[in-house]
């Protein structure tokens, strides 16, 4: 009981502590958004927040109406009638109507976490039992590989299970384009505050994209079942500003011509997209 209590009395020195992109002790509800795709994916969540509360405050009040309007009680000699053709329609019409309420942002989010129009770097990721490797193609061909820290290796400020001993490096306000594949079993790269998911298939490359909008530390597991190890493979992303992003490509080894090359050939228009103007398919 005494330990309880003092659990309780850390939780807000706790709460303070890891207030970075990882999930925090008793936490209720999503990480902080750091990128358009989780801004957008928070926003239809909480629309479908208010759809259900409705709805089942709703069903309680007609529950509790007929649960006091007829019982036995208040209303000994019940009706004989079974069809009612407006009730009908009703319940019908109105599902119908919320359906497709939820349907049209749906749909836009969907192609809005597709894929981005105007990559300016790409990173490639690979899915193996059981660590993530990092290609950089842009960058002179940037690669490694990233282990979890063990918790008997844990330096000071890193989170046991969720830091590696090689996070992603990545520049803030750029669209970077994800590639995933795999190696050996099926894996999932995501990482919740950047509102990030993405299948890695072996023999396959799966796409989508992300901007982060600050910088920071963001962390993300595994998430499809893919072995002994599943839980001990996690993503470390460290977003930078972009200066020191080219800074640490150039302490990798890596070159930052390819990448001048490809965005000089195809200048983005806007770093960012709207919901409205979904990424076009080239296909
Ligand atoms: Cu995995």
């Amino acid at each position: 009981m005494h330990r309880f209590f003092s659990l309780i009395a850390l939780l807000p020195f706790v709460l303070i502590s890891t207030a970075s992109a990882s999930p925090d002790v008793w936490q209720l509800g999503m990480q902080a958004p750091a990128s358009p795709s989780a801004e957008h994916l928070h926003d239809f969540h909480n629309l479908l927040l208010y759809i259900i509360t409705g709805i089942v405050f709703f069903v309680l009040a007609l529950l509790l109406f007929v649960i006091i309007r007829f019982n036995k009680r208040a209303n000994p000699v019940p009706a004989k009638f079974s069809h009612n053709v407006l009730v009908e329609v009703v319940w019908t019409v109105i599902p119908v109507i919320i359906l497709i309420v939820i349907a049209i942002p749906s749909f836009k989010l969907l192609y809005f976490l597709d894929r981005t129009a105007e990559p300016e770097m790409t990173l490639k990721l690979t899915g193996y039992q059981w660590y993530w490797g990092y290609e950089y193609p842009d960058h002179g061909g940037v690669n490694f590989q990233s282990y979890m820290v063990p918790a008997s290796d844990l330096k000071p400020g890193q989170v046991r299970l969720l830091s590696t001993d090689n996070p992603v490096v990545l520049p803030v306000d750029t669209n970077i384009q994800i590639l995933s594949t795999a190696s050996d079993v099926i894996h999932a790269w995501a990482v919740p505050a950047l509102g990030v998911k993405i299948d890695a298939i072996p023999g396959r490359l799966n796409e989508t994209w992300v901007n982060i909008s600050k910088p920071g530390t963001y962390f993300g597991q595994c998430s499809e079942i893919c072995g002994k190890d599943h839980a001990f493979m996690p993503i470390e992303i460290k977003a930078v500003p972009k200066e020191e992003f080219n800074a640490w490509v150039v302490a990798q080894g890596g070159s930052l011509r390819a990448a001048v090359e490809q965005t000089s050939a195809q200048p983005p228009e806007t770093s960012e997209q709207s919901i409205e103007q979904p990424a076009q398919k080239t296909e």
